[in-house]
């Protein structure tokens, strides 16, 4: 039997994920849908042979229903996280689990109150083949004892950015990765500000951040959401005994006109194709097989949050920030 899945929130990304559990993944069926805008919601439901539910919480709550997806908006999403873990229903919530670090205590609280795992976050950088490549190479100690990681996070346009936007947005990704790359811990972060693009509409773009992670090891990220030519993520693990580098996405190389290059996506959604599949595949397995979910967790994403919550305030005080997060409960050891 396929697992069924009921998603909540079927604008551009759920749509996608949709689409994927439907004709990509095996073993998944999307069972039901809910959207805020009925006529999104019924247009996806019709597309997919999916149930519309009007009521987010009756479809939590379905017997139709047996694992939910949450691609809402932001500011939805503990509700929802924690109405699936009080009905001990699998959720898969993409990111942040909650914007503020207080909601994201709760649903950690309320997961430790169902006695096991059942949140999943979608920080699908973690199943790029790219990252996990390097993840590899470095576990397997290839590149010996790291020492830096240099991380680049550009967007083609994005209008004048909120430092919201730019560190809880976007960085919040390298925030993520620097974590799960070195299996390490984020200690302070500084957010420095260089002269503002004419693109940034007035607002603050790019920014450069810095984190001291507990091993000594330092991350540098530049998040630049205007930079016009198109979307793109960099990153080197720099070790002791070598470095590796994340390669251009783009399968072709094109020559012509005297140059030799490739192209660069619009967006994340054709950079990170490969990984949001791979990433549903694995949650659906889990899922089947009853094991624990590979995917990060609601401890993964409290921690995203406080360390982005800690960015904005290093980037509009000018002074760098600790990150304290305490200890991290047994569940999630
Ligand atoms: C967007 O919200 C995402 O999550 C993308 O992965 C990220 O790269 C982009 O900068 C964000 O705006």
């Amino acid at each position: 039997m396929p697992v069924r899945v009921g998603v909540i929130g079927v604008g551009i990304m759920g749509a996608e994920h949709v689409r994927l559990l439907n004709d990509e993944i095996s073993g998944s069926t999307v069972s039901a849908v809910f959207d805020v805008d009925a006529q999104r919601a019924e247009a996806v439901a019709a597309a997919s042979g999916a149930e519309l539910l009007p009521d987010p919480f009756a479809l939590i709550a379905s017997e139709r229903v047996d694992c939910v997806l949450i691609a809402s908006a932001d500011a939805t999403h503990e509700q929802f996280v924690l109405a699936a873990v009080q009905a001990q229903r699998p959720v898969l919530c993409e990111k942040p689990l909650a914007p503020d670090v207080e909601g994201c205590l709760r649903i950690v609280d309320a997961e430790a109150g169902a006695g096991r795992r059942l949140v999943s976050v979608g920080f699908m950088r973690r199943f790029d083949p790219g990252y996990t490549t390097i993840r590899t190479a470095y576990t397997a100690g290839q590149l010996g004892a790291a020492l830096l990681v240099h991380c680049v996070h550009r967007n083609m346009s994005a209008g004048a950015p909120t430092p919201t936007a730019l560190i809880a947005g976007s960085m919040v990704h390298e925030l993520d990765i620097a974590r799960w790359l070195l299996d390490d811990e984020i200690d302070q972060i500084a957010v420095h500000c260089p002269r503002a693009s004419v693109h940034a509409g007035g607002a603050q773009d790019p920014v450069f951040g810095v984190l001291h992670m507990r091993s000594g090891v330092l991350v540098d990220v530049e998040v630049f959401v205007n930079a016009g030519y198109g979307y793109e993520v960099r990153c080197e693990l720099v070790g002791e005994n070598g470095t590796m580098l994340l390669d251009a996405p783009a399968p072709t190389v094109r020559s012509y006109a005297g140059a030799v290059g490739r192209s660069v996506p619009p967006d994340w959604r054709g950079r990170f194709a490969d990984a949001y599949r791979i990433e549903l595949q694995a949650w659906v397995d889990s899922l089947r097989t009853n094991t624990r979910s590979p995917l990060a967790s609601a401890w993964d994403g409290y921690v995203a949050t406080a360390a982005a919550a800690a960015g904005v305030e290093a980037m509009t005080s000018g002074r760098p920030q600790p990150v304290s997060v305490g200890e991290r409960p047994a569940l999630y050891r």
